[in-house]
């Protein structure tokens, strides 16, 4: 059966706003207190899923989750009626109605872990939303996420859709942000690539500055959930220096596609060991295995950074070729402009360069590939997927208009107090869930 990947795009939430939430995360942090536009976010986001649509891409839309959440403000004490729950966090724990309002749920990297079925020992699709433990802005998404994810992903016979993790620092889980997937072809049985940051209880280096958010502990318990088998794994530790150099997930200097990694040169704690470990058990499967690594003196690691060029979508059409979707902040650096066009000179696994504008999520940390969380999926699997949630040009003529309909084009720190946004939050995504055909996923809708 054929197999390909679809990519499914977090939709910017109404409430997208810079609060500095994520320690760690160098836009997050230096773009703090700035003013957001949240229409031009979503349509940036949204205007990205069309057009890998229309390059004959499988594209599906994932829903923003309900912002701000009250359920947060509610279990640290606030109460009253809704308004007064705002108001009061907004009085005395404003830190608290910031992370109770981000619309980080939009990074879908970090939505779930997905195995597809070629590589799981029961032969479904599985899901292991994150626990996101890290931040708290970010750890009360998966609840909802898997709710969301159940509403797409119903077919329980060809779909496994598992619980988080605990949300512990042991077990921090960041999802598909720290892993890859190589494979010959999608349907084929392939090699899942588990990056970790630090393990609770193995010796090892660890980031000095900033935390890591993924543990050995916590890949390795994801890969025991989806039942993948010891020949089809790899583990590997992200280098500590390039954590605290303001790599906090791994797809912030790493990304594959079938049977390419791109990469940075300082990614690993002992890169080359890691490539012959890859390549192994690549090798035993009879696929082929390419690594193109990034050196320091043409890119380094605070390019990568600050451009996010490993933050890209490699992509492979249905001719056959890869395609590299970067941000434009790609463009704008000297050093990474020059080296993708020298990619057009040299033989590289990477045919093509897309460039898109994301400004809006960029300015957060969040790439073309924090947006969007891989699903490969076989004809029968695709069609169980819930029909509305994939992009052609009537959801997107649909979305655009909903956008415009509903979103602020201006959002700065203090609007999170005004108890509107609320109501208009939520008038969205109750119109949202008819749009996509969810049902009531939603607390308010409940
Ligand atoms: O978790 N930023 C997100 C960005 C996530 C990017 N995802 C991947 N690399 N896959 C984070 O740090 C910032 C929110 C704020 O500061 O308002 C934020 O949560």
């Amino acid at each position: 059966m054929l197999a390909t990947e679809a990519n499914f795009d977090g939709l910017v939430g109404p409430t997208h706003n810079y609060a500095g939430l994520s320690f760690g995360n160098v836009a997050s942090r230096s773009n703090e207190k700035s003013v957001a536009n949240p229409k031009a976010a979503a349509k940036q986001g949204l205007r990205k899923m069309k057009r890998l649509a229309d390059l004959g891409f499988h594209q599906g839309v994932l829903p923003p989750l309900e912002r701000p959440s009250i359920r947060l403000l509610r279990a640290v004490g606030f109460s009253g009626d809704d308004a007064s729950v705002i108001a009061r966090a907004a009085r005395e724990a404003p830190e608290l109605l910031a992370a109770a309002s981000s619309a980080s749920a939009m990074w879908t990297a970090n939505a779930a872990t997905v195995s597809p079925s070629a590589d799981t020992n029961d032969g479904r699709v599985h899901f292991t939303p994150a626990n996101l433990a890290a931040k708290l802005h970010r750890a009360i998404e998966h609840g909802e996420t898997r709710r969301s994810l159940a509403a797409i992903f119903a077919d329980e016979a060809r779909f496994r859709i598992h619980h988080a993790l605990p949300g512990t620092p042991a077990l921090g889980d960041e999802g598909a942000a720290n892993h890859t997937r190589f494979a010959r072809e999608y349907g084929e049985k392939g090699v899942e690539f588990f990056v970790y940051g630090r393990s609770e209880y193995a010796q090892g280096p660890q980031p000095q500055r900033y935390p890591a958010r993924q543990t050995l502990e916590a890949s390795r318990a994801v890969a025991r959930l989806h039942g993948l088998s010891d020949d089809a794994t790899v583990f590997a530790q992200q280098s500590p220096d390039v954590i605290d150099a303001g790599v906090f997930h791994n797809d912030v200097i790493a990304v594959g596609n079938r049977t390419t990694l791109f990469c940075h040169e300082r990614a690993f704690v002992d890169q080359h060991e890691v490539y012959d470990a890859l390549r192994a058990k690549l090798d035993a499967q009879g696929t082929p295995f390419h690594a193109l690594e990034v050196p320091e003196n043409e890119v380094s690691v605070q390019d990568a950074v600050s451009s996010y060029l490993f933050n890209s979508q490699l992509l492979s059409s249905a001719d056959g070729r890869q395609l590299l979707v970067v941000p434009q902040e790609c463009r704008e650096n000297a050093r990474v402009a020059a080296y993708l066009d020298s990619l057009a000179g040299r033989k590289t696994p990477i045919d093509e360069v897309l460039v898109f504008d994301l400004r809006e999520s960029m300015k957060n940390g969040g790439g073309p590939a924090c947006l969007r969380l891989r699903v490969v999926l076989n004809d029968a699997e695709r069609a169980a997927v819930n029909p509305r949630v994939w992009i052609d040009d009537a959801l997107f003529t649909q979305l655009d208009a909903w956008i415009d309909r509903h979103y602020r084009d201006r959002l700065a720190p203090a609007d999170l107090a005004d108890p509107k946004l609320l109501a208009e939050s939520r008038a969205a995504l109750d119109e949202l869930t008819t749009i996509l055909g969810l049902g009531a996923v939603y607390d308010f809708q409940r």
